[in-house]
């Protein structure tokens, strides 16, 4: 139940209609980040994006995956502390607060990822790929960590640039949550998460009426050069069945442009639970994008066609889960 929302469904006393729960959503691409640029500047960027979603009626503003800093995974590096200069030992910090003041005064709820560092309950040092959720009070609605990490462990020096996120980070801890905020039903992943339909599947079973996912997608894929064509095509294709396959809204937010000579697609965009690209960005650099979002448009697609109790056949699955 939603305190705001009272019992629901409500109806709209003038009209006697079911009252929709509907939520006006920013999706906040960013543009290129520097190697030397620093997390205030960074924050400052995403504040003024911040101003601009208000000002269009937002409730909650999505920003991508690494948000704070440059997508570090393209190089190499053998120096732990270096690597850890891109990581959050903790979350807000001194140069993330004011993002986290800014939504206070605005009332805007936020997602982002950033590189997390912490410690678990053994003393161990655990690093992870992490979005987070949190209120316009500042409290933490929802943490996901990321599951399917693309890339390799080691220099491969024939690339022309790395994707070491196997090197960087261990496996996200959490599973794939879901928490009742903002009047829906949320869960996120990040970037490679949506190209899996195991990663929608899991959150459409638990009825998720909305998915923000942040992504940081390199134009070339060294690794099969000949689809550098279709890198476009297959970041809108994933979130659009995702979108569809579960009945949920989608929202997916590049980081994009030329970044430290690697070109990252945009196409920054939110979609409807029917699968339509309802907003679409069509920059390259920091752009703010909205939509209205009503969730109780998922029960168009969740109550029919992909009614998982009427027509799923899990027993036939059973492959999907043997290793
Ligand atoms: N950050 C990512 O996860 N990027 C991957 C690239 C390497 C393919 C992606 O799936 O977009």
């Amino acid at each position: 139940m939603h305190d705001w929302l009272g019992s629901r469904p409500q109806f709209d006393d003038l009209k006697g209609k079911p009252m929709s729960r509907s939520l006006v959503i920013a999706a906040a691409q960013l543009g290129p980040i520097a190697r030397a640029e620093s997390r205030a500047s960074v924050v400052t960027r995403m504040i003024a994006m911040m101003e601009t979603a208000k000002a269009r009626g937002a409730g909650l503003i999505v920003y991508p995956e690494l948000a704070l800093t440059t997508f570090f995974p393209r190089w190499f590096m053998e120096d732990q502390d270096e690597v850890d200069t891109f990581f959050e030992t903790e979350m807000p910090s001194a140069d993330t607060r004011p993002l986290y003041e800014a939504a206070g005064r605005l009332g805007l709820a936020f997602s982002f990822g950033y590189a997390e560092k912490t410690t678990d309950e053994a003393g161990k040092t655990r690093r992870f790929n992490t979005s987070v959720l949190v209120g316009a009070d500042g409290e933490l609605l929802l943490k996901y960590r990321k599951i399917h990490l693309p890339g390799h462990r080691e220099n491969e020096t024939w690339r022309p640039f790395q994707h070491l996120e196997k090197r960087y980070f261990e496996l996200g801890d959490l599973g794939f949550p879901v928490a009742e905020a903002l009047g829906g039903r949320l869960g996120m992943c990040i970037c490679n998460d949506r190209r899996w339909p195991e990663t929608f599947r899991m959150l459409g079973l638990q009825k998720a009426e909305l998915v923000l996912l942040g992504y940081n997608t390199p134009v070339h894929y060294p690794p099969a050069p000949g689809h550098d064509h279709l890198q476009d095509f297959h970041n809108h294709l994933s979130m659009q069945a995702g979108a569809y396959q579960n009945g949920t809204w989608v929202v997916g937010v590049a980081k994009a442009g030329c970044e430290e000579g690697c070109d990252l697609i945009g196409g920054s965009c939110i979609i409807a639970p029917t699968g339509e690209i309802v907003a679409k960005c069509s920059t390259l650099g920091d752009e703010v994008i909205t939509a209205e979002c009503d969730f109780d448009r998922c029960r168009e697609i969740q109550d029919n066609i992909f009614n998982f109790a009427q027509h799923r056949q899990p027993a036939q699955y059973r492959l999907l889960t043997e290793d």
